[in-house]
């Protein structure tokens, strides 16, 4: 294993270069760096906030409006702050690379808003809503938490993110999974690795014999199986490393050239 802050190995440089299957599972940190908060460690929105007050259905059918009120919190800081060049480089790295596939744990909509497509959306996104009990998604966005709007169905209107318990959407989960088990290169950025079953993505892509990368400044779950590990901030770490692999690819042509 190779730890290193931004030197980038031939190998990793050589797969990118190929353009092969590639998957990059992003977390909380990813957005760190645009001042949104992550959930684990010393600054975590755990370690003020209880997940079981506020992350769990039964939380929500007991205190709606706490959990709303933190929601709107949510939403208001996720609408103020914009994404950073770890969000903008995984955005250009998917228009230049064919095979390439988001994965988000995420539900900051920051991927999309930095121009990424396509991305598979684990855990939800918390600028929408549906309803708590049919599941019908709810196009009305003002929420006041002291009157919460009801479905047609009578259910409460609730946020659209995946809650601990809860199954996460299917179609995303099993084309994730489906992925991973294909790819050649996964990076897993930005996330403890901590919580299933997106946690099992890295592990289920290195076990069918992808070359597995980790961008984390902390270690995690993941690092002891990663091929090669950026300890440092994906902010940082990606537009090196794509700096990295297109002047080989400009390397690589002008030798053609020459020849
Ligand atoms: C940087 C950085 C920088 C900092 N650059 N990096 C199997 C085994 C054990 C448990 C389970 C299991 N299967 C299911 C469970 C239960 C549970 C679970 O996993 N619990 C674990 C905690 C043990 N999972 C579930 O309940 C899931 N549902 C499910 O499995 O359904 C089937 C089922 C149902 C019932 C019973 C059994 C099975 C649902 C999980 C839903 C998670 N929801 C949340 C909230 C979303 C809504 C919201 O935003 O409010 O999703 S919790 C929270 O954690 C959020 C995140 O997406 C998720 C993952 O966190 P993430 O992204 O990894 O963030 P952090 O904070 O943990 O890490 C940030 C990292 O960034 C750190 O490592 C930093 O170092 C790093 N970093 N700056 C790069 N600049
Ligand atoms: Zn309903």
């Amino acid at each position: 294993m190779n730890i290193s802050p931004v030197e980038v190995s031939k190998s990793l440089i050589e797969l990118l270069c190929s353009d092969c299957r590639t998957v990059v599972l992003t977390g909380a940190g990813i957005s760190a760096e645009s001042g949104v908060p992550t959930f684990r460690g010393k600054d975590g929105l755990w370690n003020k906030f209880d997940p079981r007050e506020l992350a769990t259905f039964s939380a929500f059918m007991a205190n709606p409006k706490l959990v709303w009120e933190w929601y709107l919190f949510r939403r208001d800081l996720i609408n103020k702050v914009e994404p950073n060049p770890g969000h903008f480089t995984l955005a250009e790295m998917g228009k230049a690379l064919n095979r390439l596939r988001i994965v988000t744990q995420n539900v900051d909509n920051l991927h999309q808003r930095a121009g990424s497509v396509d991305v598979i959306e684990l855990h939800g996104n918390i600028a929408r809503n549906k309803c708590a009990d049919c599941g019908a998604p709810v196009s009305e966005q003002e929420i006041d938490p002291d009157q919460i709007p009801l479905c047609q169905c009578g259910g409460r209107i609730r946020p659209d993110v995946v809650w601990f318990g809860e199954m996460l959407p299917f179609e995303a989960i099993e084309t994730a999974q489906r992925e991973s088990s294909q790819c050649e290169l996964f990076f897993s950025i930005g996330t403890s690795a901590e919580v299933y079953p997106a946690a099992d993505l890295p592990r289920i892509a290195k076990r069918a014999g992808a070359y597995l990368v980790e961008i984390n400044p902390d270690p995690t779950e993941v690092t002891h199986i990663a091929d090669e590990v950026f300890a440092a901030p994906s902010g940082e770490v990606l537009p090196e490393l794509w700096r990295a692999a297109m002047n080989e690819q400009r390397a690589k042509r002008t030798d053609q050239h020459i020849d």
